[in-house]
């Protein structure tokens, strides 16, 4: 049976050493971007989002968010700060109880209220996720922060299956073509990029991270879908209330001298 983890108490952020040893580790993630620290890297190439459209296989609730399962060779990431190309295997957010937080990584110690990650695995290096998602350069997570704004419209294609998703465990099979594309921001050749690790655990590090400075708005009733969904049945049980998954994501790491990188000036 696999150990138990969350973001409240005895499972929570603070013991997840204990049972997964690498959360201790000196490369975590989130981290908090202090912008005046950043440093501009012009060697950087262009940064190569191909991502077309295809059924995006299942959407599931796992408890600690939403997992959309992409692994579609159609849909790969290369360029930029990378060396390998990378295919896109799923994407997933954290959010907040409210629009004030939400999202792990920080700017100038700025919270927004979510962070979309879409998680690629390097195909030129290694033969599967699995084995890539705990290996150095296994994994590239390109990231946007969410704020409240405007109504956006790629994101109603995906919370159109949170109905059959409120449940842990429920999954919903997506069969209409779905770009993922539409979930970044335009400006996506200013980023910030650094070496990091999962942010769940195992929290193996193994992460190069992209975080797209342009920030995405969506809704403040879409990010209260996110909201909707539920976690376990525990507290049901006890108040006849559903607990909603709110609030999962994990407090900011030390940097330990890495340095953010920067795309632009
Ligand atoms: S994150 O982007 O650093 N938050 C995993 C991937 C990315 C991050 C955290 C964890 C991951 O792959 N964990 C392994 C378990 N996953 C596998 C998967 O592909 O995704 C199972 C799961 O979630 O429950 Cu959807
Ligand atoms: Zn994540």
């Amino acid at each position: 049976k696999p150990v138990a983890w969350g973001y409240e108490g005895d499972i929570g952020p603070c013991n997840w050493h204990k049972y997964f040893p690498k959360a201790g580790g000196k490369r975590q993630s989130p981290i908090d971007i202090d912008t005046s620290a950043t440093q501009y890297d012009g060697s950087f190439k262009p940064l190569r989002i191909h991502y077309d459209s295809h059924m995006c296989s299942s959407l599931t609730n796992n408890g600690h968010t939403f997992c959309m399962s992409v692994n579609s060779d159609q849909c790969n990431l290369s360029g930029g700060p990378l060396e390998d190309k990378y295919r896109l295997l799923q994407f997933h957010c954290h959010w907040g109880s409210d629009d004030t937080k939400g999202s792990e990584h920080t700017v100038d110690g700025h919270q927004y209220a979510a962070e979309l990650h879409l998680v690629h695995w390097n195909t030129d290096k290694f033969k599967s996720a699995d084995e890539a998602i705990e290996k150095n350069q296994g994994i590239a997570v390109l990231t946007a922060f969410i704020k409240a704004g405007k109504e956006h419209r790629g994101w109603n294609h995906v919370l159109s299956h949170f109905k059959d998703i409120k449940k842990v465990q429920g999954t919903s099979t997506v069969n209409e073509d779905f770009n993922p594309k539409c979930l970044l921001p335009e400006n996506q050749t200013d980023y910030w990029t650094y070496e990091g690790s999962l942010t769940t655990p195992p929290c193996h590090e193994s992460v190069r991270f992209i975080i797209f400075k342009e920030v995405v708005e969506v809704s403040s009733e879409q990010l209260a879908q996110f909201r909707s969904l539920c976690v376990c049945s525990s507290r049901k049980r006890d108040t006849g209330e559903d607990e909603h998954l709110v609030d999962n994501f994990r407090p900011i790491q030390p940097l330990n001298g890495r340095v953010v990188k920067a795309s632009f000036q």
